[in-house]
Formats: structure tokens, C-alpha cells, sequence
């Protein structure tokens, strides 16, 4: 079942939209043809010459018709269709931030004719009523789940409409395109008219670009994802090096089991965190060595797996034990390019040096000592960890960056393998209607990152996720 099946979407909503708890202020919104009504059946302003009008907060309290009972006071305000965030009448109360207060104002509104609205139901609306396009509502939920200031300004473009901006200019070059195949498979057999010179031209004018632009939205996702979910380092190393006395350090709490017993960790752990303001989510995983413990060597597999994915891998020995063969051969077989070797437990007589390690390393790579335990050299270790993301989202200029999600990439994606049948059916002669079969494909799906005509799958699964109230 959809999520707003069996909900009318006209009835007027109430919503408590702030956090539910102590607070200095709660707000509960209306939204729909009554929500004016209701507003003041439960409201009467404290100066009998104020008037509840368009965009104007009016001091009053909230009284229980019924009984006469003030619930709190309150600052109102009305915003009259069309010019409100769901384009309906809309009412917000600004009460004291108790969940007893919001709860029974909440209670009042539905009792007056409301009924609770859906997750999301307020910008599904906006939605619905033409305001804004879907790749826009989901940029709501983006500016509300931003981790970092990179994240929410790629939000922002996002709520502002520049998907919508992008994707436009290649839905009307098909479109154009399309126009002149219909005319051909429409009219060519009865009055022998031919558009098909005409499509034909204007598709090999316009495919390159349409296809490139398509690819260049598809390839800006990889940095869109890092900028959202933040960056991945995965602490990696043999057993017993403080390897999750670093994952600790850099959550700032005892997040992982730390003992002198080597093989503590047995499976993987992931913890996030900012790190100057940049999210990272930071991996801590089981150590490596040779072993016949089952357990052991599927947490090994696990550690190297997390390894291939990482966008930075701390490479971690302690400084305090020579190195074995085993260590040995890991350095020589390191991906430089994303690695920092990490010589820790540097508080102690150290036996290794960074001068020992790097002739080992197949190309060089930044080995820095620390201390888990003490802090010492801690902040050396974040610079150079930051510095290793030079060149990536977190410095390049973004600014071109269209911020594209996975829903979007998969349509997107549909769109140009939808366009390179199309390509290749032209140069193999294909019969016109299945071309013209392809290109509807391509266009429909690029419109469905804007707009998903009415399918409830779609609107549920993107306002599943929104709170109530939003
Ligand atoms: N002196 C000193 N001891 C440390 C430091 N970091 C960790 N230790 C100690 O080293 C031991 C192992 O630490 P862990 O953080 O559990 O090491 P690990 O790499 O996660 O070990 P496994 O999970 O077994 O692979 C513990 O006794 C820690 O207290 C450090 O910087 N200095
Ligand atoms: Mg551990």
C-alpha cells in the first residue's frame, strides 16, 4: 500500500512541525481550505481590535471552545493560497514547546475538522499544487539532513531547482526530435510527406550533446554522494596496534572494545564524525595477520573489503614492535595514492621510525607518528588526512556540481541506455516506431526526476522518509 493511499489529499492537515519536547518555542501548521476556520474557532486575540490576516502574527491563546479553557499563549499566523509553502491556506501557531501544550493544541485543531497530516504531507502538497517539482521536494529533506556546510549548500541548489534546470533543456531537444518522428510515422504513408530527413538531422545535430550532457549529470553523482555522506576512512592494520583506540580518539568516546589481547575486534565498526567541520565516516575493522581462527580470517576478508572501498585507508603499525615479514609485504603492496601510514603508540620507546618505513613503500606516501593514547602529533595526522583529499569534492569547485541522487542516476541512466538503442538502431535501419519507442523512453524517464505523474510508489517512497510535519 502507498503511503498517502485512502488519504484525501484536499482535507485541511494539522502538524505538530517542530521536535516534540522542552523547548522555547513549538509550532503546529494547518494547511488546506479550512484551515482558516479552524484558526478561529480556537483562537482569540488578546487585543479585541487585532485581525487575523495574511502574513501577519497576531498575540492571542488557544481556548478549548468548549469548556473555555485557555491551553497556552500563542502568537498566530494566517497565509492565504496561493502564496504559502503548499500553495492552500495556511495557518501556523507558535506555542510554547511542551509536548502536553503541542499535543493538546494538536488534538484541538483535529477535533475542529483537521485530520493529522501524512510524512511530508505539507511539501507533497506543494508538490501536487504546481510550487514546486519532486527532484525540489527532495531537496527539503536534503537541507534538513545536511551533516555539513558543503551538504547543505548542495541542498540549496537543489531546493532552488537547478535539477530541474539542467534536466529541462534535454527533455525539449527530444521533444523536438520526437515531433518530427510522430509526423513521419503519422503522416508519411498517407501523403507520401517525409519527416524522416528531417529527424534523422536533427538527431545526429543534437545526439552527441543530449548523450554527453546526460553523462556529465551521471558522473557528477560519485562527488555528490561524498559531499552527503561524507568521506570514508578505514583504519586498517595487524592486530593490537590501537587501531580501535583510533577509531575512539576520533570519536571522541569508547566506542570500540580496546584490550592488550590482539584480535579484539572481530568484525568491522563504523562511527561518524566531523572532522573540521568535514563528515567523515570513520571504519574500524579487524586486524590482519595469518591465522586459522574461522572468525579471524572472515573479519580479515571483511577488513579488506572495507579497504577497496575507503576514500582514505590508515594504514596502522605500532612503533613500539619491529616489523614482521607480514607487515613488511603489506607495505610493499600499498595503494599509496589513498593510504597514510599511521606509526602509532609513539609515547612509547619507539623501534620504528617513518625513515625505516618509507624505502619499503612502492611510491611515497605520507607515515606519520601518533599516540592513540596520550593525543600526541593528533592534529599533524588529521591535516595530512585532509591534505590526502586534495583534489576532491572537498576542495574542487563545486559550484558547477548538479546535485544528483540515486534516484535520479538510475533515471538518468535509463535515459542514455534508452538513447544509445535509439543511436544504434538508426545506423542499423531499425523500423521507426520501435526508434520512436526508445526516444519516448528516454524522455519520459528524464521527466520523472522532476515529476513522477501521479505514481504513488514513487511519492511514497521519497515521503516516507520526511517527518510529520515537514
Ligand atoms: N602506549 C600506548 N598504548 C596504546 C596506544 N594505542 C593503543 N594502545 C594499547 O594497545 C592495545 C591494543 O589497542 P587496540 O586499540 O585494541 O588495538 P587494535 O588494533 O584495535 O587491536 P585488535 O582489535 O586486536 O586488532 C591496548 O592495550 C591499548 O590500550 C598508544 O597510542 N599508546
Ligand atoms: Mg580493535
Amino acid at each position: 500500500m502507498t503511503l498517502f493511499e485512502g488519504l484525501d489529499l484536499t482535507h485541511t492537515i494539522a502538524a505538530i512541525s517542530t521536535p516534540v519536547g522542552m523547548g522555547g518555542i513549538g509550532i503546529l501548521r494547518l494547511s488546506g481550505p479550512d484551515a482558516h476556520a479552524i484558526t478561529r474557532k480556537v483562537f482569540s486575540p488578546r487585543s479585541h481590535k487585532a485581525i487575523l490576516k495574511h502574513r501577519q502574527m497576531v498575540l492571542g491563546d488557544i481556548m478549548d471552545p468548549a469548556s473555555g479553557e485557555v491551553i497556552d499563549e500563542v502568537f498566530t499566523v494566517l497565509m492565504a493560497a496561493p502564496h504559502t509553502y503548499t500553495r492552500e491556506d495556511m495557518t501556523e501557531i507558535q506555542c510554547h514547546s511542551g509536548r502536553v501544550v503541542l499535543e493538546r493544541i494538536l488534538k484541538l485543531l483535529l477535533a475542529h475538522g483537521a485530520r493529522l497530516a501524512g510524512p511530508g504531507e505539507f511539501t507533497l502538497r506543494a508538490y501536487l499544487n504546481g510550487r514546486i517539482d519532486l527532484s525540489q521536494a527532495e531537496g527539503v529533506m536534503e537541507v534538513i539532513q545536511a551533516q555539513s556546510e558543503a551538504a547543505l549548500r548542495m541542498a540549496q541548489k537543489q531546493l532552488r531547482g537547478e535539477i530541474r534546470r539542467a534536466v529541462t533543456p534535454l527533455i525539449e531537444t527530444l521533444d523536438m526530435i520526437l515531433t518530427y518522428m510522430e509526423a513521419d510515422l503519422d503522416f508519411s504513408e498517407d501523403t507520401g510527406m517525409d519527416f524522416t530527413p528531417t529527424w534523422q538531422a536533427l538527431w545526429s545535430e543534437n545526439a552527441p550533446a543530449l548523450i554527453h550532457d546526460i553523462a556529465r549529470l551521471m558522473e557528477g553523482f560519485a562527488t555528490c554522494q561524498m559531499i552527503r555522506d561524507g568521506f570514508e576512512v578505514v583504519i586498517i592494520g595487524p592486530p593490537n596496534v590501537g587501531k580501535s583506540s583510533i577509531l575512539n580518539r576520533f570519536i571522541g568516546r569508547d566506542r570500540a572494545i580496546v584490550t592488550e589481547i590482539p584480535g579484539t575486534t572481530r568484525d568491522f565498526l563504523e562511527e561518524g564524525t566531523l572532522i573540521q567541520g568535514i563528515p567523515f565516516r570513520v571504519v574500524d575493522t579487524a586486524g590482519l595477520r595469518e591465522t586459522d581462527d574461522p572468525i579471524e580470517k572472515l573479519g580479515a576478508v571483511r577488513s579488506l573489503q572495507k579497504k577497496r572501498q575507503a576514500d582514505i585507508v590508515l594504514f596502522v603499525l605500532d612503533a613500539a614492535r619491529p616489523l614482521d615479514d607480514e607487515e613488511a609485504q603489506h607495505l610493499r603492496q600499498m595503494e599509496v595514492e589513498k593510504t597514510l601510514v599511521v606509526l602509532n603508540k609513539c609515547d612509547l620507546p619507539r623501534v620504528l621510525s617513518p625513515e625505516a618505513i618509507r624505502p619499503l613503500l612502492p611510491a611515497p606516501a605520507p607515515v606519520v607518528e601518533v599516540s592513540a593514547k596520550t593525543g600526541e602529533n593528533w592534529e599533524a595526522m588529521t591535516s595530512l588526512l585532509l591534505e590526502k583529499l586534495q583534489n576532491t569534492a572537498l576542495t574542487r569547485d563545486v559550484s558547477s556540481l548538479i546535485p544528483i541522487n540515486q534516484r535520479h542516476y538510475q533515471l538518468l541512466e535509463k535515459a542514455k541506455t534508452a538513447l544509445g538503442r535509439l543511436d544504434e538502431g538508426i545506423r542499423q535501419g531499425t523500423e521507426e516506431v520501435f526508434l520512436a519507442q526508445d526516444a519516448w523512453e528516454a524522455k519520459r524517464a528524464l521527466e520523472a526526476i522532476t515529476g513522477a505523474s501521479g505514481d504513488g510508489d514513487i511519492l511514497s517512497n521519497i515521503f516516507r522518509t520526511f517527518c510529520v510535519g515537514k
